[in-house]
């Protein structure tokens, strides 16, 4: 039986203890690794004085960790400068932000080989080899280079943006040839499929098959959406007695009878915190019986802290969180709370119970897993609403929630308001719908479907359509 090779540029390791929320993706690949032997390898986190070229081997059941340290400058070129400063802003349309340098392009090229050459060594030939997100694009070329004929797939968790956006970034027809050294690539909707097939074709002359099949120099690749989901009946168990962790028992003693509305992001110019917090602002000059009536929580904890684009959201979040707070608020009533800790999934599940409006406005989203998150966590019998925008790829399913543009302030304060409003029988009925396009794709049909199509097996196992719903 072939073995699954998970390749991420974070590998997470079960926590002893049991404690602690697995990260998404390993709550993704769970399941996947029970079906599989498996290997998952990626950098450890660690930076230390001389790169690995071997990796570090942890075992734990049927699943083998292989771990790579990478040195300061990798970290810097690779990881902070190229994935997260050239590419992350370019996949997400904000052109101005993008910083290329060369060095730190080198860099990316440097680190894809190392870690190509450290796996290629550990792959037996019938391993099924699945690589995930931006910053290992060019994996499978360097492994393809090494001589490796296996089945590689490729999953992009981040939006693909339309070729000319893509065309802007210096080494992009690189990139895009690499991507051809995949047998399947996935991405979460068929916006972003179609954005990726067409630059392949338009930039490289490509040709395309089938509707999904892409062929270059005698070599086919699929680029197909799979959106991902969530592990629903993880989520609706957390959340279904909120009040018995005490940072929810708390929160609910704090409002009083005052509704909450509830943001959870990492804090990323992506997801548009700034701008929402305005969009609520506007809400209450517009609706000022709503003042002391209503509490908007953020939760942002603070991410890739090195990068000056990131140092610079921190401080506008700050400065609009406070103006906001200090023209508006009121003795005894503070407007928007905002935390940056990370909380254990039973504490977001119960503080997604009992919220009243769900504010997920991304500029630009790959999927969002927390509006899926939100929607599972609610009480079927008097269920919040979601406000989404239509830049998110889970907009692509939940066409229930009330669905905004995130750059119209005007357009978020009335939906907040509509959703405050909104009567119990439109919000089950809404609510509904998305749940069952919730439980039809999780995160075990994501992965299964995924792996069927990458192993060849076409089918998904439960009687679903293989289809991915959406545009
Ligand atoms: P992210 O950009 O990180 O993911 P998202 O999909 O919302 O965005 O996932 C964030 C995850 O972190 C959620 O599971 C959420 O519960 C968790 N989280 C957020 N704040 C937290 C906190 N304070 N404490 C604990 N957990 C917290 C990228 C892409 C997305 C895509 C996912 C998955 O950018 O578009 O949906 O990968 O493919």
């Amino acid at each position: 039986m072939s073995r699954l090779v998970v390749v991420s540029n974070r590998v997470s390791i079960p926590d002893p203890t049991g404690k602690g929320s697995a990260g998404g993706l390993a709550v993704a690949l769970r399941e996947a690794f029970q079906a599989y032997q498996g290997l998952w390898f990626g950098w450890s986190g660690k930076v230390s004085a001389h790169p690995s070229t071997e990796p570090k081997m942890v075992d734990k059941g049927n699943v083998h960790y292989a771990l790579m340290d990478l040195t300061s400058i990798d970290r810097q070129e690779y990881y902070n400068g190229f994935a997260n400063r050239a590419l992350w802003p370019i996949m997400h349309y904000r052109l101005g932000l993008s910083e290329f340098s060369r060095a730190d392009y080198a860099g990316y090229l440097r680190v894809n080989r190392s870690f190509a050459n450290a796996l290629a060594r550990l792959i037996r030939p019938d391993d099924l080899i699945w690589v995930h997100d931006y910053h290992l694009i060019p994996l499978a070329a360097e492994l393809r280079a090494l001589g490796l004929t296996n089945r590689i797939g490729y999953f992009h968790h981040i939006p693909w943006p339309a070729p000319e956006v893509f065309g802007t970034l210096p080494g992009s027809r690189e990139l895009l040839r690499t991507i051809t050294d995949y047998d399947l690539v996935g991405v979460q909707t068929e916006r972003d499929a179609d954005n990726l097939r067409r630059g392949i074709v338009q930039e490289l002359g490509a040709t395309q098959r089938k509707s999904d099949l892409i062929s270059l120099n005698g070599r086919q690749s699929r680029v197909k959406g799979f959106p991902i989901g969530i592990d629903v009946a993880g989520f609706q168990q957390a959340a279904r007695r909120p009040a018995t962790h005490r940072l929810v028992k708390q929160t609910i003693a704090n409002l009083g009878s005052r509704r909450l509305i509830i943001g959870v992001d990492r804090l990323d110019y992506s997801k548009g915190i700034p701008e929402r917090m305005e969009a609520f602002e506007r809400f209450l000059v517009s609706n000022p019986d709503q003042r002391g009536h209503v509490t908007y929580l953020q939760i942002a904890p603070t991410s890739r802290s090195e990068v000056p684009e990131y140092a610079s959201l921190s401080r506008t979040v700050s400065e609009t969180l406070g103006r906001i707070n200090g023209s508006l608020g009121e003795p005894g009533w503070v407007p928007i709370h905002y935390v940056t800790s990370t909380y254990p999934r039973s504490v977001l599940a119960g503080l997604y119970r009992i919220a009243h409006v769900g504010l997920v406005t991304p500029m630009r989203d790959g999927m969002n897993l927390v509006a899926k998150e939100f929607v599972a966590a609610q009480n079927p019998e008097d269920p919040g609403v979601l406000v989404l925008s239509k830049f998110a790829g889970a907009a692509q399913q939940l066409n229930d929630a009330l669905i905004v543009n995130p750059n119209d302030k005007f357009e978020v304060a009335e939906a907040i308001g509509d959703a405050l409003h909104m009567d119990r029988a439109e919000r089950v009925a809404r609510w509904q719908r998305m749940m069952k396009t919730l439980q039809d794709y999780d995160v075990s049909w994501w992965a299964d479907s995924f792996l069927k199509e990458l192993s060849g097996h076409k089918g998904v196992s439960k009687a679903r359509s293989p289809v991915p719903i959406g545009e």
